[in-house]
Formats: C-alpha cells, structure tokens, sequence
C-alpha cells in the first residue's frame, strides 16, 4: 500500500535520483493540502452512517426500479448489501484521501470487484451514481467547514468510478 510520498521516493530511488524540483512541487503540494485531507477524513468518520444513508435514499429515489422485483437491490438481503458496498467505498476513499494516493483502492478494493459485479449482475451505473453523490455530499460538508479549494476528495471516487465503468466520465 502506498501513499503519496513513498510512491514518490520510489519512483526517484528506481532511477538513482536525487529529488529534484519536480519533487518537491509535488511534496509541497502534498503538505499543503494535508490539513484540509485530515479534516475532511475526519467529517467522514463523523458522518459515515449519515452519508451513506443519504446517498442510498438519493439513489434509490433516481433509479426506483433498483428496489422493485428483478431489480438487484430488492429483498433486504441485498439492499444491506448495496450500501454495505457503499461504506467500503467511502472508508476506502477517506483512506485514499489521506494518502493522497488511490493505491490502497487498487489493492484493496477494485481488484475483481467488476468481474464480480458482472456474475451477481449487480449493476454498474447505479452503483457509480451512488459514488458519485457521496462525493459531492462530502464536498458540501467541506465547503461548508470552509475549505475553498475541494478538488482533492474528486480523486478516490473518480478513480473508484473510472476503474469500475472502465470509461471516461
Ligand atoms: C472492501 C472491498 C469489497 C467490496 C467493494 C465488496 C463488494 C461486493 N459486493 C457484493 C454484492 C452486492 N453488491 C450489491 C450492490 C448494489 N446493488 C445495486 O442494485 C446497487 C446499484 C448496488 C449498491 C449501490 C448487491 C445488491 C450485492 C448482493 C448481490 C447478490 O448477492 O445477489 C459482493 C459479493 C459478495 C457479497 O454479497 O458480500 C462483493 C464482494 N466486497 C468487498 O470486500
């Protein structure tokens, strides 16, 4: 698992490198977004249940048929198991944050989670919308604690999001 800075000083160690100016842009950068990263990991913890919940009702209010007969979150069993997914999504992704580096979604979530999704038929779109409307939940409770520049908590979920659909958004 990696984080922004040991992906860093292993991409300079490989080539025998000195870190150079490049590299300490990208550090910089990296401290400087790092308090706002920690207070927004922190208003996850704190809103986890609520984010979920709210994203779920969202969901299912736009895409109704999810819930009905035929459809893949219908019988209890399997609505739990849709905004389980849900909480990985968003714990996993307040750990991307954090590191500022979407490896440990690699390796801890994304790995053949497609394929599986593919043979329970559980279906993609819906599942990224449901990501996606955490994503702009958590950066409205960012803007509203006062952090201006919230871009940096696109960057899980997007990646959540293309490595799933496996297409441009
Ligand atoms: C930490 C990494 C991790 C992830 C990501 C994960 C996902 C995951 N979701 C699953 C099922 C599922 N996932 C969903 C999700 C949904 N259905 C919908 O209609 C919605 C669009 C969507 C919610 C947004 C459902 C309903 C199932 C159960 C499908 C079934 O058993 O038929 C399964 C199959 C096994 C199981 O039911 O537990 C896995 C492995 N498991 C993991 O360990």
């Amino acid at each position: 698992m990696k984080d922004a800075i040991t992906s860093l000083i292993r991409n300079y160690d490989v080539a025998g490198r000195y870190l150079d100016r490049n590299a300490m842009d990208d550090l910089k950068a990296y401290f400087e977004s790092g308090n706002n990263r920690v207070r927004v990991a922190t208003m996850i913890t704190a809103n986890a249940a609520a984010i979920v919940k709210t994203a779920g009702t969202q969901l299912f209010e736009d895409v109704p048929e999810l819930l009905r007969p035929g459809g893949n979150a219908y019988t209890t069993r399997r609505y739990s198991a849709c905004l389980r997914d849900m909480d990985y999504y968003l714990r996993y992704a307040s750990y991307a944050l954090v590191a500022a580096d979407n490896d440990v979604l690699d390796e801890r979530v994304l790995q053949g989670l497609r394929e599986t999704y593919n043979s329970l038929g559980v279906p993609i779109a819906p599942t990224v919308r449901g990501i996606q409307i955490m994503k702009e939940g958590i950066k409205i409770l960012a803007m509203e604690s006062g952090i201006e520049d919230t871009s940096f908590v696109d960057g899980p979920f997007d990646h959540i999001t293309r490595e799933l659909s496996e297409t441009d958004i």
